[in-house]
């Protein structure tokens, strides 16, 4: 009885959660609605860094050792040698997931498995199973040397990064006409022991650029479950965070809180380079500007400047302006003059009180179609 009014108020909840259709007339289509966490945050600090960049070792399996082994039968004492092959070792592949996001997960130290020995009564050794370790796509895999030589740009896509070493051979494999009681075996081989750069290159779908204190973590913070430090102070974020903006259609959306740019940042100053390379891996660039400061399209006309000095192509991918602070006095008329000074859409949004967020987040997912259709 309380199991199925259980059921039933969980369907109801269900029901009120599940969104209406909303059709536009752009697209006529429907536009999934982005699903936002009610769960309250957590308070412990879980400080967790995005690792977008890693050095790695990676030691494939050796091989199992063969077998010197003659049998004894009851009827046969000299039954001839049995001993049988070692198992291959396995190898390490990196292979290219969607499911995962960053190279956090990834370990320094990379090893397969060793194969098992030979026995005797002919039994060969098991064959160790290869270790897969996903990566995001859009990895890159370099030498030491800077050369790449994987680019896991595809789902399901490998590289196999070191190959386990091969079996050694048996005693009974040594048999010939000549030799009926061979006392030889092999030892497996080593593994391959390499080690390379992993890189990710696409970091996330959507990237926030914005000079500091514009309230671009503000707005993370908002739309994610992600929880970057928001202070009133330039430069509190010094390091990229993600968060992942979840649909009803289980479309996930990785965004990326950059650092704040500056002026002259493509020559190094500020946070410098480092960070317009973070937006070069972003698909969409959106650019967060405070309309509570005086003229702000003089401070979206410096993020472009400073897009385009550090790559044109990275200045010419899609964009869209979020006017932050809107529930601020003095935006009301910076907004107006904001649309009247740019030829980019502008979305008015208050990341703190979390005015226009929504209309914010189907704008996104727009955006992320119209991508995911053109590539
Ligand atoms: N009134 C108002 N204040 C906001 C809004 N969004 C952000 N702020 C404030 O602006 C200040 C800076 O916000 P952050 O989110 O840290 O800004 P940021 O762009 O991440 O800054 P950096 O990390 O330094 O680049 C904080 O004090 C926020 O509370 C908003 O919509 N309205
Ligand atoms: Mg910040």
């Amino acid at each position: 009885m309380l199991s199925s009014v259980l059921v039933n108020v969980t369907r109801r909840l269900l029901l009120a959660q599940s969104s209406p259709l909303i059709e536009t007339a752009r697209f006529s289509r429907r536009i999934a609605v982005a699903l936002r966490s009610k769960k309250a945050k957590s308070v412990n600090p879980t400080t967790q860094y995005f690792v977008d960049c890693k050095h790695v070792r990676v030691t494939g399996g050796k091989g199992g050792d063969g077998c010197i082994s003659f049998l004894r039968l009851w009827c046969n004492e000299n039954a001839g040698p049995d001993g049988g092959d070692g198992g291959n070792g396995g190898h390490v592949v990196f292979q290219a997931c969607s499911d995962v996001k960053d190279l956090n997960h990834v370990t320094t130290l990379l090893g397969a498995d060793n194969g098992d020995n030979g026995r005797n009564k002919d039994c060969h050794g098991k064959n160790a199973n290869h270790t897969v370790i996903k990566v995001p796509l859009g990895t890159i895999v370099k030498t030491d040397s800077g050369k790449i030589v994987g680019d896991l740009d595809a789902d399901g896509t490998m590289f196999v990064a070191a190959r386990g070493g091969a079996g050694g051979k048996g005693n009974h494999f040594f048999i010939s006409d000549l030799e009926q009681a061979p006392q030889v075996a092999e030892f497996g081989a080593s593994g391959e022991n390499k080690s390379y750069f992993l890189e990710l290159r696409s970091m996330a779908h959507v990237g926030f650029i914005g000079l500091p204190n514009a309230g671009k973590s503000t707005l993370l913070r908002a739309i994610t479950r992600a929880r970057p430090k928001v202070a009133a102070y330039p430069f509190t974020t010094l390091k990229p965070h993600l968060g992942m903006v979840q649909y009803d259609d289980y479309e996930q959306i990785a965004v990326a809180d950059l650092p704040g740019l500056i002026p002259d940042s493509h020559k190094n100053k500020g946070l410098g380079i480092q960070f317009l390379k973070h937006a070069e891996r972003c698909n969409v660039l959106l650019f967060v500007i405070d309309v509570s400061l005086e003229e702000p399209w003089n401070h979206y006309n410096t993020l472009v400047h400073e897009l385009s000095m550090f790559s044109e192509e990275l200045a010419s991918r899609p964009r869209v302006i979020i006017a932050n602070k809107i529930d601020l006095p003095e935006a009301e008329k910076n907004i107006q003059l904001l649309e009247h000074h740019v030829d980019v859409p502008v979305i008015p949004i208050s990341a703190k009180i979390g005015t226009n967020i929504e209309e914010l987040l189907k704008e996104i997912r727009v955006i992320y179609d119209g991508m995911k259709k053109n590539s």
